[in-house]
Parts: structure tokens; sequence; C-alpha cells
């Protein structure tokens, strides 16, 4: 049967790679009235037979529809592609990822085309759109107003979560989960590392690390606490100056193990660094403000934050 159009918010939808094919497939079959264009034929025409209009350029597929999404390569591609549409009136909602300054300048940009704009980060791979079990959603920021008024068609392909009036926090959140994630890929590769020459299958070793890495994951709980109240000794279990004195062990085991320890040895760095300023009491926390770089620049990037929405 075919699905009900009627009161659906027709879409533009500009960029069919993996990921807007994936977010296409969701808008028709939840009977929005969808528009597309894509550089290459082909992918379009591909979305054409299921149900899509089509259109011959992206001037002609922004003209169609008020809400206008772009989910391209990059920055970059998303001004090549939009360069020749007008933009005026339109709701222009950017789901290519990017850095946060990008979304902030491309949100300007889109302000001064008549347009408004909203960033969004994608926290899913193209499978789990449409999904909502898979548990993927997209970071929104920018316009509140045009989440709100468009929020229910942006729910259909994923979760929607929005994270702020500064366009640049879809973005700066979808990263700062992305690097955290990559820490944990790399405290896995060197876990693996660790049992590569052993008689220990990896697929054994794999559900213990699983299940480890979910056990340990809510101790980001008590950062955030520590950060928000100054305190890095507040509920300590694991002291600092105990952990670092484990260290050697862990350099010890990879050095038997004819491991590298290049992916550990920054972080105990850090750690070192810190309880030598005095944070042998404290938790892991004190090497956030390691990290980050002086006072100055953490201000100057909250005052570049600041920028008028439509
Ligand atoms: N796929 C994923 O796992 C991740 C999940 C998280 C979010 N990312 C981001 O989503 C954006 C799109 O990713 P994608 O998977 O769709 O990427 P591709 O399959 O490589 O498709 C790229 C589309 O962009 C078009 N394109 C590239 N350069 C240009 C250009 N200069 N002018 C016009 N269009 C351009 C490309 O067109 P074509 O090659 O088919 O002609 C595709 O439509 C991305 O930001 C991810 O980081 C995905």
């Amino acid at each position: 049967m075919a699905p009900n159009t009627v009161d659906k918010t027709p879409v533009t939808l500009l960029g069919l790679g993996a990921m807007g094919t994936a977010l296409a497939r969701t808008w028709i079959a939840a009977g929005h009235p969808l528009t597309v264009w894509n550089r290459t034929p082909a992918r379009a025409a591909a979305i054409s037979d299921e149900g899509a209009g089509l259109a011959d350029s992206a001037a002609a597929a922004v003209a169609a529809n008020t809400l206008v999404v772009v989910c391209l390569l990059d920055d970059d591609s998303v001004g090549e592609v939009l360069a020749g549409t007008d933009l005026t009136g339109k709701d222009l909602v950017n789901l290519t990822t990017g850095t946060p300054a990008e979304a902030r300048s491309r949100a300007e940009w889109a302000r001064e085309r008549g347009a408004r704009y909203l960033d969004g980060g994608i926290m899913a791979v193209p499978p789990m759109i449409g999904l909502p079990e898979a548990g993927g959603y997209v970071f929104y920021s920018g316009s509140r107003e045009l989440f709100e008024r468009h929020r229910e068609t942006l729910g259909v392909p994923a979760g929607t979560t929005y994270v702020g009036r500064d366009a640049g926090f879809a973005a700066l959140h979808d990263v700062a989960l992305l690097s955290a994630m990559y820490g944990m890929f790399a405290g896995a590769a060197h876990a693996f590392a660790l049992i590569r020459k052993e008689d220990i299958d990896p697929a054994s070793l794999a559900p213990l690390l699983a299940d480890w890495l979910v056990t340990m994951a809510p101790a980001v709980h008590q950062t955030a606490d520590q950060l928000r109240g100054g305190d890095y000794t507040k509920g300590v279990v694991s002291s600092l100056a105990m952990q670092v004195a484990g260290t050697p062990t862990f350099l010890s085991t990879a050095e038997q193990q004819g491991v590298s320890p290049e992916l550990l040895s920054p972080y105990f760095e850090l750690m070192r660094r810190r309880l030598a300023q005095g944070g042998g009491e404290e938790d892991l926390t004190g090497v956030i403000d390691l990290l980050v770089r002086g006072p100055d620049h953490v201000r100057t990037s909250a005052r570049t934050a600041r920028t008028s929405w439509r």
C-alpha cells in the first residue's frame, strides 16, 4: 500500500551517497514528497525509481521545496553545490560532517543568502538509518525555531538531539563523541596487540573487552561532576598517585610482549605531569586541564560562538 503523503512536509535532498540514499529511503517510506539531486545522476535515478522526484539541477531541487537537506562529502562540496541556488526563504539543514568553525561560517553564509540554518552531526552509519532500535541519532544545532518546525520530519531517519543555538555545537558534539570512540579503539588495539603472539583467541578476548569497556564507561559521569564542581578529589576511588605508580607495569608488560607503547605513553605522560603539579589525590580529571590550552583560548572560543540566529 502506498504511504499516506497528506500533511507530510515535502523535502529536498541534495547528495545521494551511502548516507543520503539511506535518508532518502526513509522519507519516501514515511510518505514525505521527496525531490532529489545528485552530482552523479545514476544514483539519483535509482532513488527516483523508488518514488522520489528527480530534479535536473541543484538549483531546481532547491526551488522545489522550502525544507532543503544537504548530505554531501564535506563543506567544500556543500559550497560548490549550493553556489548556483537561490536560498531565499529556505530552511537549510546541513547533515554534512564538518568542523564547528565550518558549521558557524556556513550558518552565516546561509543567513546572508536569506536562509534559516540548522547544522547536523550524524551519529549513525547508513544501515542504522530508519531503524530506531539501532540507536542512531543526529545532533542538531542552530535555529531552535527551525529545529522545532521540522522536528518530526527530521526524526524520520533517526532520533534527534538538539544541542544549542550555536551552529557549531552539533559538529562539536559529533567530533567529541567520535574522538572518545577513537580513544576506545586505541585502547582495544593495544589490548589485542598484547595477546597477538600468545595462544589466546582474539575472539575470547573480545567479549571480555566489550564488557569491561561498558562497565567502565559510566565513569564519565563522575568526571563531569568533578569538572562542574571543580573538586577533582570528590568521590575518588583510584587516586592519580596510585595509577601513576602502576604505569611501569603496563609499560613493562608491553615491552615483554613486544608491543610498542606508543598509544599508551602520551596518556601516561599527562598523568605524570598532573601528579608533578600536586594532583596525586585526584582522579584522572586533571589531565583534561593539561589538554586545554590557556584560559584566553577558552574565552575566545566562547566569544566567537555567540552569533545571531534567524
Ligand atoms: N557513511 C558513513 O558511515 C558516515 C556516517 C556519519 C556521517 N557521515 C557523513 O555523511 C556525509 C555523507 O556521507 P556518505 O556516506 O553519503 O558519503 P559518500 O557515499 O562518499 O557520498 C558523498 C556524496 O557527496 C557528493 N559529492 C562529493 N563531492 C561533491 C562535489 N564536489 N560536488 C557535488 N557532490 C559531491 C557525492 O556525489 P557523487 O560522488 O555521487 O556524484 C555523494 O552524493 C559525509 O559528510 C560523511 O562524513 C557518513
